[in-house]
């Protein structure tokens, strides 16, 4: 069992510092499917602190590191890390797996984040068609700027970015409106209540739909059961992520997955 730190106790700078110096900051992989292969498409790199008091969530130390300016030095570790792990993900033979990372608000408006991408994929040899970057509209962007800006380095670069938690905010049509994304990520919460009515699967099946008609393949985030999965299939959805499919895992445990799922 994993310890969190204990409610209301601080992350502190030094701590998040040493951290860094420590190599304590980790990635967990979980994996996207296509729902009618069931093969995988693409990890998800989700960041976990390995702190000596124990396992710290990334809501609760990515703040600190932004307010802290710490954050972009923690890009290009991000970067490296993620796409290093991806390498070995190729050369054991799964060459058409993408890298999905979570990307922030302020890192986007840092101005170097490009030349940071472009590092990382120089040195690990990955091209940039294997790199997502994951942005949520749970964050304010200055999308009409924004979209002059890096998203057009993202585009020219070949770089994907996809929609993450799709639908939980009032500026999910904006993003819509001003951005081409490569994939659309339909909130967890969405999946969770699918079975709940009638009208919730209506909403889900017309999110699904306007996806399609925009030409974004869709991803339902979240699938827990069965039920649910086969639903999603039924309705078109094209991706899934879950723990039906797999938890969050270490690159370690990652590739015995994915061994598995090989030989199956
Ligand atoms: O794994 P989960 O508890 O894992 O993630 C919680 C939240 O933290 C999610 O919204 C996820 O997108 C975000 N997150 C996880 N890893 C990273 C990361 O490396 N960078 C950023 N900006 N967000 C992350
Ligand atoms: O914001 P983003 O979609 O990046 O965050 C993903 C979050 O969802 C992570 O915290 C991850 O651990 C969590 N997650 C992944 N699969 C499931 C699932 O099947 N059920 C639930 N409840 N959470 C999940
Ligand atoms: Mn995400």
């Amino acid at each position: 069992m994993f310890l969190f730190k204990k409610k209301g106790q601080k992350v502190s700078e030094s701590d998040l510092k040493r951290g860094l110096k420590n190599n304590e900051f980790v990635f967990y992989y979980q994996p996207e499917f296509d729902l009618k292969t069931e093969k995988v498409i693409a990890v998800e790199a989700l960041m976990r602190w390995d702190s000596p008091t124990g396992i710290v969530p990334p809501n609760e130390f990515i703040p600190v590191l932004e307010q802290s300016g710490l954050i972009h030095k923690f890009t290009e570790f991000l970067l490296h890390q993620t796409l290093t792990d991806l390498k070995k993900i190729h050369e054991a033979g799964y060459s058409d797996v993408a890298m999905a990372i979570n990307v922030s608000g302020v890192q986007l408006k840092d101005k170097t984040l490009m030349k940071t991408i472009k590092k990382a994929l120089d040195e690990t040899k990955i091209s940039p068609q294997f790199l997502e970057c994951e942005i949520t509209e749970t964050q304010p962007l200055d999308l009409p700027a924004m979209k002059e800006t890096i998203f057009k380095e993202f585009a020219e670069a070949g770089i994907k970015i996809s929609l993450d938690d799709f639908g939980t905010c009032y500026s999910s049509f904006n993003y819509l409106r001003y951005l081409d994304f490569k994939k659309l990520k339909i909130d967890c919460d969405f999946i969770r209540t699918l079975g709940d009515n009638v009208r919730n699967r209506t909403i889900l099946s017309l999110i699904i739909q306007l996806g399609h008609i925009l030409k974004i393949p869709v991803l339902a985030e979240g699938i827990e059961t069965t039920e649910q999965k086969v639903w999603l299939e039924k309705n078109n959805c094209d991706f899934g992520q879950g723990f039906w499919f797999s938890r969050p895992l270490p690159i370690d445990q990652l590739m015995i997955f994915l061994k598995k799922k090989k030989e199956n």
